[in-house]
């Protein structure tokens, strides 16, 4: 056989195979694809050390990245498979076998999917044994070429028809259908001068589109509110279970809450605010009567994430959040309902797509991060940032410099600046939002031409500065002054 023929054979195998697995997947619940299981059994599976280096390197385009290698990894095994059965179909044959076992040993150790979820991976292997061969036999004919173009078409359509019917959970609708929310008690107007975009920070509340987005998940659970469910059990006298309009008809509250990612490098993009609307999960807990002895809340989302927060927190201060802003929440960020935890990083508190609470111990319960090297217990660091000016920038004039700083739950008190080693400037504080929040701050400084550096630390309203030693994100968040180089003209 011509090697470009041997080579698509192997190829159109493995889009086939791809292609079924994604079809039945769509009956069956998408997680169940092939594809979209090996790729979140990786990131399950992924050591710690290369998820960071992953994160440090791609951001948020990491799961893209990672897609992406899978896509590529899969075409050369197909180009290789077909390659290395010129002669005899065998050595092709037992690797479509063994990708198919892969994709199967994927899906069982997957947390979100049902029973009949196997019939997907099965499905990848039928077809991609079959496809396999069945081309194979072809190409020792002239007419191989119809059959190549027939099977390309039909597993195209097949991707295409899963996907379309696999997201097809009109969750936009049920959005759609709730409309407005409106809290009984509101967050006041936004004081004036609190918000210092124009001097280069963020906006002060950010718009769903530019909050950060971290989660495990390859494609967002797709849950309609009408559906959704919330089941609160384990050390508590009477275990629950909560609908959507249940807690929709309760006395809502807003607030405004900073999230902050616990992956931040010093200087870190990742931590966004919005007036969050729901309800106190103290209140749902004390109507469940927790027992004595217990001391974490253990979260469930619908994808398997889970987060463990102590109990001290969620009493004093935990959201069931079902609206961003205004408007439900959006699908990325745990439609139709999360957990906001202020003063806890994200990763031990803000479960989205939440669907169980289950009140333990943390002797008893790990979350999804714990064994992965992260520390169990992670309230928010003191810290702050410098958002002008840009590294490396080239300022003429007077020199603003400007940024945020956060201490949640305790709230900043005050935030300095000191340009190339000097002595340290007090800043001006934007006006005082919350405790939960950030806090924007400007100061204009006269420098000479020439290159400068400036650095900023925050202190809290318990008197604690933000220590100077630099730390990794690992295990409990970063430490250390952001410094930001630039040159005066
Ligand atoms: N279901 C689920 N919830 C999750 C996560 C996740 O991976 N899965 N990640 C957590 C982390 S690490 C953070 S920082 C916040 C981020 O919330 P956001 O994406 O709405 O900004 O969500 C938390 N909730
Ligand atoms: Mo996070």
């Amino acid at each position: 056989m011509k090697p470009t023929k041997a080579a698509l054979t192997g190829l159109l195998a493995i889009l086939a195979a791809l292609a079924a697995g994604h079809l039945v997947a769509a009956f069956v619940g998408l997680s169940a694809s092939p594809y979209l299981a090996v790729g979140n059994a990786a990131i399950d599976l992924t050591p710690t050390w290369l998820k960071e280096f992953a994160v440090t390197t791609f951001g948020t385009n990491d799961k893209l990245v990672l897609l992406t290698g899978m896509a590529v990894v899969l075409v050369a095994t197909g180009i290789a498979a077909g390659l290395a059965s010129r002669n005899t179909p065998t050595p092709g044959t037992v690797i479509a076998v063994a990708l198919g076992l892969l994709g199967i040993a994927a899906v069982l150790t997957r947390p979100d999917v049902g029973q009949l979820s196997v019939l997907a991976p099965l499905a990848s292997l039928a077809a991609g044994v079959y496809v396999f061969r069945h081309l194979h036999e072809e190409s020792t004919q002239d007419e191989s070429r119809r059959d190549f173009l027939i099977t390309a078409g039909l597993a195209v359509a097949a991707g295409v028809t899963g996907q379309l019917l696999g997201t097809r959970t009109d969750v936009e609708g049920s959005r759609q259908a709730i409309g407005d929310l409106t809290p009984k008690t509101k967050v006041p107007d936004l004081p004036v001068g609190a918000d210092f975009a124009r001097d280069g920070t963020p906006a002060f509340i950010t718009s769903a589109k530019d909050f950060y987005r971290i989660d495990t998940a390859l494609s967002v659970p797709r849950i309609r509110a009408e559906e959704w469910t919330l089941r609160i059990h384990g050390m508590v006298d009477r275990p629950a279970v909560l609908t959507f309009d249940e807690i929709r008809k309760r006395d809502l509250i807003e607030e405004t809450v900073t999230l902050t990612c616990v992956s931040n490098e010093v200087g870190g993009p990742y931590i966004s605010t919005a007036n969050f609307i729901g309800i106190r999960i103290g209140d749902v807990l004390r109507e469940a009567g927790v027992k004595a002895g217990a001391d974490q809340l253990f979260s469930t989302s619908d994808d398997g994430f889970t987060a463990g927060s102590p109990l001290d927190y969620v009493l004093e201060r935990g959201l069931i959040a079902i609206g961003m802003n205004g408007e439900p929440l959006p699908a990325e960020h745990g439609f139709p309902a999360r957990l906001v935890v202020p003063g806890l990083y994200g990763y031990v508190s803000a479960t989205k797509w939440v669907t169980d609470l289950n009140v333990t111990t943390f002797a008893k319960e790990q979350g999804y991060w714990i064994p992965r090297g992260w520390a169990a217990r992670a309230p928010i660091k003191t810290m702050s940032r410098i958002d002008r000016p840009k590294g490396l920038s080239k300022v003429s004039g007077r020199t603003v410099v400007a940024g945020t700083a956060w201490a949640q739950p305790k709230g900043v008190a005050k935030v300095e600046v000191r340009a190339d080693g000097g002595p340290w400037q007090e800043a001006e504080l934007g006006a005082d939002v919350s405790d939960s929040t950030w806090r924007m701050w400007r100061l204009e400084l006269d420098l000479k031409p020439g290159s400068h550096t400036v650095e900023c630390r925050a202190t809290d309203k318990t008197g604690y500065t933000q220590d100077q030693a630099r730390l990794d994100p690992i295990p409990d968040g970063a430490t250390g002054w952001h410094s930001i180089s630039f040159t005066v003209q």
